[in-house]
This record gives structure tokens, sequence and C-alpha cells, in this order.
């Protein structure tokens, strides 16, 4: 495989704002970014056609490793393909909660009120898994390596979920542990191994959240 050639075309996207535009759309932002919160109960009603993937289109735009843009991302509606998903998750999650996740897990999950009972893995109308690709294979089948692959996928992911609280959907970050089932029900190859599964719709009428803080700026921040 040859490298490519470093090409530079003129920054032409960038707009600079006056600084009170800047202020009032930071502040903006913050203060719709304070409005996201985690949903475990999800309404069954489908998703408008489109959003999804112009959110996917938006994740797909993250800065990563030496441009691999190392993801994947598999859409699930197909109610078979989510209750596979769920049976499987399920299973994985009571060996967790029964026996696998140490006291001090459990008391730290306590304040969430979660369990190993996931129905929003069939309620809700869409599934995202999101894969991280390890490696990529060449037409000889060799190896290729990708860089900051957990990174790029983290800030691919946080787009994502970002996008989708902007387009008026909720999301849930499931992560039953480990994941591997997903590779078996999505038919995903070797190189690509399940990053976080991304539960997404509208919220249950009666959907409730933990009363849980964020911390304040003083304590997220130093400056030097
Ligand atoms: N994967 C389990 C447990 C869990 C772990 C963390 I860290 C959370 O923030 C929430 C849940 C589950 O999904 O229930």
């Amino acid at each position: 495989m040859s490298a490519e050639a470093y090409r530079p075309i003129p920054l032409a996207t960038y707009r600079r704002l006056t600084e009170p535009e800047m202020l009032t759309r930071a502040r903006s932002f913050r203060d719709e970014m304070r409005r996201r919160r985690t949903v475990r109960q999800f309404s069954p009603e489908p998703v408008p056609a489109g959003v999804i993937d112009a959110c996917i289109e938006a994740a797909g735009t993250a800065p990563n490793g030496a441009n691999r843009q190392p993801w994947h991302f598999v859409v699930i509606t197909d109610p078979e393909v989510k209750r596979k998903i769920r049976a499987a998750a399920e299973e994985e999650e009571r060996d967790f909660y029964r026996d696998r996740a140490p006291p001090e897990w459990l008391e730290a999950l306590a304040a969430l009120g979660t369990d190993e009972h996931k129905p929003f893995l069939e309620t809700a109308p869409v599934l995202i898994a999101i894969f991280a690709e390890s490696y990529e294979l060449d037409e000889e089948g060799r190896k290729i390596k990708n860089y900051y692959v957990q990174e790029s996928v983290g800030i691919a992911t946080g787009m994502l979920i970002t996008g989708l609280h902007y387009a008026g959907l909720v999301t849930l970050t499931h992560t039953p542990s480990p994941m591997g089932f997903l590779n078996d029900i999505l038919g995903r190859p070797a190189n690509e191994r399940p990053f976080l599964l991304l539960v997404v719709g509208y919220p249950a009428e009666d959907a409730v959240v933990p009363d849980i803080p964020k911390k304040p700026l003083d304590e997220i921040v130093t400056y030097g």
C-alpha cells in the first residue's frame, strides 16, 4: 500500500463569528446539552426517516486517528433482531448483576436504578450498534493497523449522542458486557469490536430519570 501525498486545500468551511455571537451560542449550546438525559423508558413510536442517517453522517465527521475513520454503525429496527439482542444482553447482564459485579460496582450503580431487565432493547424503535475497527484488511488480506481507535470511536459516539439529542430524540448508552454476541447476531467481521449499543427513540410518556447532579464547573476545570 502506497502512502497518500499531502495535498492541502483552502479552509473554506470556517465561519468567523462576532464575540457576542460566540458567547450566546456557547451558552445556548450548554443549556441545550443540559437538557439531555439518559433515558431508560422508551415509546415504541418510530422515528422520522432520515434523522438517524443525518446524525450518523454528523458522527462520521469526528476527528480520528490518521483519518482511518475506524467505526461502523449498524442501525437496527427489525423486531426479530431486537428480540435476539435483548435475549443475549439480558443473559450477560444476569451474570453481571448476580455474580460478576463486585459489590462496590453495584453500589455505584444503585442511584441509577438499573438491573438485568432490558425491555427497552425491544421497545425502542431503533438500536444503533457501534463497532470499533481495530484494524482493516487490504486486498491481499494483510492487516492494516488503525490508530487511537478507542478515542476516535468515543468522540464519534459523543457526536452521535449530541446530534440525536439536538434532533429531538433520547438515547441510552448501553454496554452489556461482554458484547461479542453483537458480532454474531449482526454478522459483523472479526476486525470490528462492539463498542457500545445506543438505544434511540422518544421517551415513554411516563419516563422517569434518576435525580443525579452534574459536577459544577469549578470541580471539573483548572486554569493554568
Ligand atoms: N452494563 C450494565 C451495568 C451498568 C454499568 C454502568 I458503569 C452504568 O453506568 C450503567 C449500567 C447495565 O447496562 O445495566
